[in-house]
């Protein structure tokens, strides 16, 4: 073993010495720090002394050097072994970095306002996955203190606003017709949107609308939407097969908008679902609703919007959110499913209980207490 005794001025300079004599692999025994020089303890310098040890004398530092990175090492052999090696280091960085990030996430942080938050959002049915990924990176973004939970509180409202920003209801040509079928499952409320868009349209807009339906499974479908069309005032086909549908249309080409119902279909027959996109492929125009109910578990509505995904409706249109004790399920399923939302509806009334979708309105309510 060898032992020697370094001083310098400062501890880094000394560690210096240390590593460059005896190498990396020195222990240090001890250190200290003393004054040299001056007079009666006055104008002395503060000086370090370490006592370092290695059990036989290593490579010097500078030969180390040379072994590992050899004067050839720098051609294009060592240099690509190099590069792959510092690119698969700071691959491993970066996943241990991502890895890092989760774990200090999850750890529980007491009255954290985060943490607060996320409860918020899950009471609220918001996914865990879905309520972390609105609240990430917040804090930082702004670099706003942990004790701001009104900030932060806006943040998120902004991001959720965001999530929602996609909203286009039923736009009338100012030429020609616009054809909207209404699809979903059974009991969602697609005959009485229909009715109500009916009613906004011809009494409260002018325009001229018709409404056709397809739904001959039930007589009182039938009957529900004629009686509709006696009290509005708009006329009303019933058809029982595409063809049907196509001719309906061609008949009602000069009305605005026909407002098309359909039956309700299980996400879970496919016969019934083909069926649904034969009548829908007859005329390519046809603008398609996806009518989901707000009060539907996420899981269920994941598995509709799948399957009536055959149909490829071109807007989300939700329902019964005046019954729905939260709307976790309408942020899990745009965030899933980035899809333009058109309309809200909240009660029973024909023709009031709609509106076009607000991404404030709907923000508000993911984020009640
Ligand atoms: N609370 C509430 N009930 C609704 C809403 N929309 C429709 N309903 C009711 O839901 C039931 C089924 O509606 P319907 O239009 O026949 O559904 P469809 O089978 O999809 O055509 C009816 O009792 C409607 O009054 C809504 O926004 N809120
Ligand atoms: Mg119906």
């Amino acid at each position: 073993m060898k032992v020697k005794v370094f001083t310098a001025q400062t501890m880094q300079e000394a560690m210096g010495q240390v590593k460059s004599e005896l190498g990396r692999d020195a222990v240090i025994l001890h250190t200290r720090r003393f004054k040299k020089g001056g007079l009666l303890g006055f104008g002395a310098k503060e000086m370090v002394e370490v006592m370092a040890a290695i059990d036989s004398v290593p490579v010097a530092a500078s030969v180390e050097k040379k072994t590992l990175y050899p004067s050839h090492s720098f051609d294009s052999k060592y240099q690509s072994d190099y590069s792959n090696k510092t690119s698969e280091l700071q691959t491993e960085i970066a996943s241990m970095r991502t890895m890092l990030e989760q774990v200090l996430y999850k750890i529980p942080k007491g009255d954290n306002n985060n943490d607060l938050l996320i409860d918020l959002l899950i009471k609220n049915d918001v996914e865990l996955k879905i309520a972390e990924d609105l609240l990430k990176n917040i804090p930082n973004q702004v670099r706003v203190s942990l004790n701001q939970p009104e900030v932060i509180r806006e943040l998120l409202f902004e991001r959720i606003v965001n999530c929602f920003q996609r909203v286009e209801g039923i736009d009338i040509p100012i030429v020609g017709s616009k054809a909207v079928a209404f699809i979903g499952p059974t009991g969602v409320g697609k005959t009485t949107t229909i009715a109500k868009l009916a009613a906004h349209f011809s009494i409260n807009k002018g325009y001229k609308v018709a409404m056709i339906t397809a739904d001959t499974y039930r007589i009182s479908a039938v009957e529900q939407l004629k009686t509709y069309s006696d009290i509005i005032g708009v006329p009303i086909e019933i058809v029982y097969s595409p063809d049907e549908l196509k001719t309906a249309l061609q008949r009602h080409q000069d009305k605005q908008l026909v407002l098309i119902d359909t039956a309700g279909r299980s996400p879970r027959n496919h016969y019934q679902l083909a069926e649904l996109q034969a009548f829908l492929e007859t005329a390519p125009h046809i603008e398609t609703h996806l009518v989901l109910s707000a009060t539907t578990k996420y899981k269920d509505a994941l598995d509709i919007v799948r399957k009536f995904s055959v149909c490829s409706p071109h807007r989300f249109l939700f329902t019964k959110v005046d019954e729905a004790s939260n709307i976790g399920t309408i942020i899990n399923l745009i965030y899933q499913f980035p899809t333009s939302i058109s309309y809200i509806t909240n009660g029973q009334n024909v023709p009031d209980d709609i509106e076009l979708a607000n991404p404030q309105k709907l923000a508000n309510l993911i984020l009640r207490d």
